[in-house]
This record gives structure tokens, sequence and C-alpha cells, in this order.
């Protein structure tokens, strides 16, 4: 009996995580609103990888998605407009050691925080950045951002969008180092549980662009992909985003692309008869800044003076 009751004990974990672990305050994003789903994916990755919530960081910067971190019992950092990225790289340098979660809108990423974009990318620190895209600003009430498509009106272009929308899969891969690069949707929990789980999964910077729908303001722009699963096209590979059959079975158009090949990525992300969802790009190679930035972390303030000490001597004269 005694034997029993002991090697029971010893299978049950000091610590156990439930979704209620990682639920913060009350989201008060609008009813329908997509960012809703995302949060309770994400907080479902963080109880089924038992990921104990002082070791979780989200980060953002400022939106209706830049919300999210509120919303994560976890530690977290709601910044400055556009300027998630150099946040969470700075989080990342000097703790290795945390789960970072970085939630940013359409606008903050690709307007006012592009050139953070694009140097995040570059640096490829281990982090998931989730790219929330409703085509909008939403928080500011209905203004055109770089994703609105051509024509769309919106109050800071009553009649109707002039600029060609810029395509954010294209631009990504363009960039120097990118190592992860996926699109989901948040109207399909399962694909998007699934791109999420591989993107914190990837060792580097993954980047997910997810299509998001913003019922007060945008509510047409998604709304025929919605409806007509026939638009969308689902990307499939052994190495792509796990297929599950009930996506698989909600998406006819299927194509079969290997995530290693970048030209192919690319031809994928510019094509016009149908968005692609699934993994365009994944390169595990690719050099990882915050490995660099680790080197020394250890280190006591004695230690460091000695090696200031070493260094400083290869100069003395
Ligand atoms: C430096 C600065 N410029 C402008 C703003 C105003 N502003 C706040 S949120 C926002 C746009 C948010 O849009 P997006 O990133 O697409 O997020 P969403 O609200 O749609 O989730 C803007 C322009 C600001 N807060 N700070
Ligand atoms: S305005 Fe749009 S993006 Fe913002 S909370 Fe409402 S539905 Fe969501």
């Amino acid at each position: 009996m005694f034997g029993l009751t002991a090697d029971l004990t010893q299978d049950v974990p000091e610590r156990y995580f439930t979704l209620e672990t990682y639920e913060g305050g009350r989201a008060r994003w609008c009813p329908g609103c997509g960012d809703h789903a995302v949060l309770s994916a994400v907080q479902r990755i963080c109880r089924d990888e038992q990921l104990p919530p002082e070791k979780v960081v989200a980060v953002s910067g400022i939106g209706c998605s830049s919300r999210f971190p509120h919303y994560m019992h976890t530690y977290g950092f709601h910044g400055l407009h556009g300027r998630a990225l150099p946040v969470a790289s700075g989080i990342k340098a000097r703790r290795p050691d945390l789960h970072v979660w970085v939630a940013t809108g359409d606008g903050d990423c690709c307007s006012i925080g592009a050139g953070h974009w694009i140097h995040a990318i570059r640096y490829n620190m281990d982090m998931t950045v989730m790219l929330f895209d409703n085509n909008i600003y939403g928080l500011t009430k209905k203004q055109t951002s770089p994703t609105t498509p051509i024509g769309f009106v919106t109050n800071t272009s009553p009649k109707g969008a002039w600029l060609p929308p810029m395509n954010v899969i294209q631009t990504t891969l363009g960039f120097t180092n990118a190592s992860f690069v996926a699109r989901t949707l948040d109207w399909n929990p399962l694909h998007l549980y699934q791109t999420l789980k591989a993107a914190y999964h990837h060792q580097g910077l993954s980047f997910v662009h997810i299509l998001q729908r913003c019922p007060a303001y945008t509510e047409p722009l998604y709304d025929l992909m919605r409806k007509e699963p026939d638009r969308i096209v689902l990307m499939t590979h052994d190495q792509g985003i796990p297929a599950d059959p009930a996506v698989a079975r909600m998406y006819a158009r299927q194509l079969a692309h290997d995530p290693a090949n970048l030209a192919e990525a690319r031809e994928i992300a510019d094509r016009t008869d149908g968005m692609a969802i699934g993994l365009f790009y994944r390169n595990p190679a690719a050099p990882r800044y915050d490995e660099y930035t680790a080197v020394g972390l250890g280190m006591t303030p004695d230690d460091k003076l000695a090696a200031l000490d070493r260094e400083l001597d290869r100069f003395a004269v």
C-alpha cells in the first residue's frame, strides 16, 4: 500500500497550469473581434506546453491588438507605437530563458514600426511575432493602414484608399535572414493553433501573419473569404504546418509547398488567385542574434572586470 502511494506521487508534477492560469483581465475587444481567437490560441499553447507563467512575456506596441499583454496573466510590456519588436529583442537579449510572444498590428508593424520589423527579422532572436492584420488602424477609428485594399473607404481616405496595399509575406520574405514566415486566419481555430504552435517551436524569430476580423471597421474585407473557402489555398507539406484532417476537409484547394524553397514561397506570396495559408518558409540554420547576446550572461561582476582588464591589456602600449 505504501509503495503504491509513493509511485503515484512520483508522477504528479509539482505545478500544473490550467487555461485559467494564463487568463488576465477580461478582454475588452469588440464582440466578434478576431483578437479574442488569437488570445485563446496562445493561452491554449501555454497550457499545452505547460509554460510556467513567470517564464512567459507578452510584448506589444499600440493598437487594439496591442492590448494583448493585459489579457495574459504572465509578464507583459505594453510599449510605444511601433516599438514592440525592439522591446522584445531587448528582453530576449537579457533573459533568453523567457518565452516571448509579440502582438503587433498592421499599423504598428508595417507603418510606424517598419524599420524595427526589418531589423528584428534580421536579428532572428527566438520569439513568436503575431501580426494581427485587420487592414485598418482600429484603435484610432478606421484610418487607412499599409494593408488597406485599394478603394476601401476609411476616415483618412474618404474617396477610397489610393495606394496598392503592402504584401506582408512578400515583404517579410525579402528581409535578410528571415527564418520562419507563415500565414493563418483567426476564424479557423485549428489552423491558428497549429500555426502558432509550430511558430512557438521554431528556434529563431517566427513571423505569423494573421488575417484578423474587425467587425467594427473592415467587416466586408474577410467576409467572402470566410463564406467561400475556395478563396483560400491551404499549403501542405510534411515540413510545413501539421495537416489536420478537419482543416484539410475545409479547404479543397491545396498546394504542396516545401517551406525550404524560398523562390517558390515568393511566387506563392505573389499569387492573386487565392489567399495562401500555412508555412511559406523556414530556415532553421539562420543565425540567431540572441545566441550572441547570451555570451557572458552568467558572469559575476568580478569575472566581467577581469575580462575587461584582459581586453584592455591587449591595447596597452
Ligand atoms: C507615435 C504615435 N503615433 C500615432 C499614435 C496613434 N495611434 C495609436 S494606435 C494607431 C494605429 C493602430 O493600428 P494597428 O497597428 O493596425 O492596430 P489595431 O488597432 O488595428 O489593432 C495609431 C496611429 C500613437 N499612439 N503614437
Ligand atoms: S475596433 Fe476592430 S480591431 Fe479594434 S477591438 Fe473592435 S473589432 Fe477589434
